[in-house]
């Protein structure tokens, strides 16, 4: 399957110059090189410009409710755990009305990747600062600078337990691409932060900004990958690597402005993955998933839900 396999008909309507464009092309990049096939994949979207992406996917998909990517994203894959299943949506839809989801996700460390596309504003509804843009800024659409601090998603990843923690630039589809493919091969919660210039709306933070120079000669963004930065805690570390590991992603998670890195920030390879823990409780787990249960016998419902749900109890 190639890149443009994965693309459909549908009328896209994002604007021109959108990193939206960059990231979609991103994915269906990440699919085609993971030679996925898209009955196995299953990409849910929060509500917002970025909670569009499904419907310019041609795979499973959902454009669900504002918020509520992840619950979607979770269900679905405790359901049928042999999906790749890709959660997308805004940094308010995220880390605004979503925050709580956000937290619980990264903690129970199931193994779905979660795309925050992170442009500072609220672009759907024309323009209203976002969890993620910082206090004093004042983008296009604002009577007055905000007043409220900023929330840090690496941080707040980090913090929530995601064991796979990385951000891109929604124009460096190369490297976008090769983030989303490790992401999705990551067995465990995956949080891609990926810094997404909408220029409708937020005329700080745009593609210009992001590409030119921040500090002297230093370009403003910048790959952990190319510096001496090793994000991997391996499966035989001991907590005092853990700790390091933990307290190196968060010096990371802070810098911005002048230097803004990108790349892999963290994984833990010694977590273990939430369907595995669930398949130690309930041996046939993995074998007789939900999704392989029969439902129908001759045109009849003939599943009994109770009997299941209380089979799956852990
Ligand atoms: C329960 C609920 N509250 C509010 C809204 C209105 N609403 C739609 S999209 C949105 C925010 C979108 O911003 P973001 O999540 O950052 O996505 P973007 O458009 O920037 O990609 C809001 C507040 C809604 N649809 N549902
Ligand atoms: S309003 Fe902004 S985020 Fe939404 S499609 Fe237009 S450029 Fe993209
Ligand atoms: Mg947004």
């Amino acid at each position: 399957m190639k890149a443009k396999d994965f693309a459909t008909d549908i009328e896209n309507d994002w604007c021109a110059g959108c990193g939206d464009h960059g990231i979609l092309h991103a994915l269906e990049k990440a699919f085609a090189a993971l030679e996925l096939q898209k009955h196995d994949i299953a990409v849910f979207g929060g509500i917002g410009c970025s909670g569009k992406t499904p419907y310019y996917l041609d795979t499973n998909g959902i454009h669900t409710l504002h918020g509520r990517v992840l619950p979607f994203a979770t269900g679905a894959k405790l359901a049928n755990p042999e999906l790749t299943v890709i959660a997308v949506g805004g940094d308010g839809d995220g880390l605004g009305i979503g925050a709580g989801h956000f937290a619980n996700a990264g903690r129970r460390n199931l193994d779905i990747t979660y795309l925050l596309y992170n442009n500072g504003v609220y672009g759907l509804t024309k323009g209203q600062a976002s969890p993620t843009l910082r206090q004093g800024e004042q983008t296009r659409a604002m009577p007055e600078p905000g007043i409220q601090t900023d929330l840090n998603p690496v941080m707040l990843a980090l913090t929530s337990g995601f064991t796979w923690i990385a951000r891109g630039y929604a124009y460096d589809i190369h490297q976008l691409s090769s983030l989303i493919q490790s992401a999705i091969t990551h067995r465990g919660s995956a949080f891609l932060e990926i810094l997404q210039p909408c220029p409708v709306y937020n005329n700080l933070h745009d593609k210009k900004w992001y590409e030119e120079n921040g500090i002297r000669d230093y370009p403003r963004l910048y790959s952990l990958q190319q510096e001496d930065y090793d994000a991997v805690i391996q499966a035989d570390a001991d907590n005092h690597t853990r700790d390091e590991k933990f307290s190196q992603c968060m010096m990371k998670a802070r810098e911005w402005n002048d230097r803004i890195p990108t790349g892999l920030f963290y994984q833990d390879l010694q977590a273990k993955e939430m369907t595995r823990q669930i398949s130690e409780r309930q041996s046939f787990y993995l074998a007789l998933s939900p999704a392989k249960q029969p439902v129908t016998e001759n045109s009849k419902y003939t599943i009994n839900s109770n009997e299941l749900f209380s089979r799956l109890k852990v």
